[in-house]
């Protein structure tokens, strides 16, 4: 009788208590994440012993739950905190984890018990200026949802290089000189090796000097600030983190000290199209960034951005900092109403269009970061020059948001089309009050679900 009545009682006990009382762990927390289906081993459990009982004893407790030890993680031995062994568990199929650790919680010789839960490699940035707040566009209310993605390990554009039209910049910096690309066709030997007509173009061509230094100095800051929010290196320690924490950056420097002109910017969007369509050492140049703008209509432009289109290059533009209605008053190059051209307004941490941006509910596709962007730019220390960061504000700083979006949508989806990208990018904006009638998508650049 006393029997039965002890039976009845454990069986009663062990449906409820919900919450094991082990002398140490967080059986609570551990109950919050089974619920939530946190990822785990199936039918398995990690179980802490405490010290001194032998191992007939341990698979005594354990038979409570049909248990077997597959593995002693921690012996007690080899420990110097005087607990027992530390082991996993294998429980019979059909056995939910949570059962288990429920019917465990009454042995006296477990100090706790514990699924063998699952980890995952997570991004989560280490930069400096990513931990300390300061990177608003990656990371905050009304940034891109970069740190969503990194989050979900979508951190990494290897494979896609990312053309930049500017003025050069910083490949020796310290937070871009891992994603400098290089020209696998060209050798530093004065000649020209991939007959491109171009002698040493390593790291791309300076389209302004007409020579192969595409780092001249200070005056490349506004490259070297594009080339960061783009590719600015993640996870690295310092500095800030791009959109795409490894990509390629390739420059077509063609902004000089007076700007630049629609000749060598041809030839610099051209440069970028042959480096991808040739026979020898293709590059899978996804897109060009173009913080600039200015001029009037240019076909030969227009053209060229139309050839980039058909080797599958976005064309990622600047809607520019006047203030004015691109509707009305056309803005090139983002106003060519190219398939691969995309025209990117400025917005600040408040979700504002920025005072000095131009807009277009027909002319301008979306709204990015603008105002109070950080990234890598040369600096001067006595009479050298090294890696430095800065806050910069412009439509030119919206458009690398929206440049590494492409590069990360297209290293997620590499066979997706000019068009498909495109579309995707528009089509996950998130709605925002004042890029409403500002803007053809009426929203702001969002990768978070890339
Ligand atoms: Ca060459
Ligand atoms: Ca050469
Ligand atoms: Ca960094």
């Amino acid at each position: 009788m006393a029997t039965r009545v002890i039976s009845l009682s454990l069986t009663l006990l062990s449906l409820l208590s919900f919450t094991p009382s082990w002398a140490a762990g967080r059986p609570d927390l551990v109950r919050d994440a089974v619920a939530k289906n946190v990822q785990h081993m199936p039918s398995e459990l990690l179980v802490q012993f405490y010290a001194g009982f032998d191992a007939n004893t341990q698979a005594r407790a354990l038979s409570r739950v049909q248990g077997q030890i597959t593995e002693i993680i921690t012996p007690a031995k080899s420990r110097n905190d005087n607990r027992g062994d530390l082991v996993r568990i294998k429980l019979p199929s059909g056995l939910a984890v949570q059962d288990a650790l429920d019917r465990l919680g009454i042995e006296s010789i477990i100090e706790y018990a514990e699924p063998n839960w699952v980890y995952q490699h997570q991004a989560t940035s280490n930069d400096p200026y990513v931990t300390s707040g300061s990177l608003w566009g990656m990371t905050s209310t009304y940034g891109i949802g970069a740190s969503t993605a990194w989050t979900n390990n979508k951190t990494d554009c290897n494979g896609v290089y990312v053309g930049i039209i500017d003025e050069g910049y910083m490949y020796t910096h310290e937070d871009l000189s891992a994603n400098a690309g290089t020209n696998p066709g060209e050798v530093a030997n004065g000649q020209d090796d991939d007959g491109n007509g171009l002698i040493d173009d390593i790291y791309g061509w300076d389209f302004d000097g007409n020579n192969n230094t595409i780092f001249d100095g200070l005056d490349d800051d506004h490259g070297t600030h594009v080339a960061g929010t783009i590719a600015g290196v993640g996870g690295n320690g310092i500095g800030v983190a791009g959109v795409c924490w490894k990509l390629k950056l390739l420059s077509a420097k063609f902004l000089g000290k007076s700007g630049g002109t629609t000749a060598n910017a041809i030839k610099a969007v051209d440069y970028f199209t042959t480096l991808k369509t040739r026979a020898n050492n293709p590059l899978n140049i996804v897109a060009t960034n173009n913080s600039w703008g200015g001029g009037g209509y240019s076909q030969a432009l227009k053209d060229a951005i139309d050839r980039a289109g058909a080797a599958s290059i976005m064309f990622v533009a600047a809607a520019g900092n006047n203030g004015t209605n691109n509707d009305t008053t056309a803005s090139y190059p983002s106003n060519y109403a190219s398939a691969n051209v995309i025209a990117v307004a400025a917005i600040d941490s408040a979700g504002k269009l920025a005072s000095f941006s131009q807009y277009g509910a027909t002319t301008v596709h979306l709204g990015a970061p603008g105002v109070g962007i950080v990234s890598s730019v040369p600096v001067r220390s006595g009479k050298t020059i090294v890696s430095g960061y800065a806050s910069y504000n412009g439509t030119s700083m919206a458009t690398p948001h929206v440049t590494g979006a492409v590069a990360l949508y297209k290293a997620l989806n590499p066979v997706a089309s000019v068009v498909t990208v495109k579309s995707a990018l528009l089509s996950s904006v998130i709605p925002t009050t004042s890029l409403s009638a500002k803007t053809l998508t009426g929203g702001r650049l969002n990768v978070s679900g890339f």
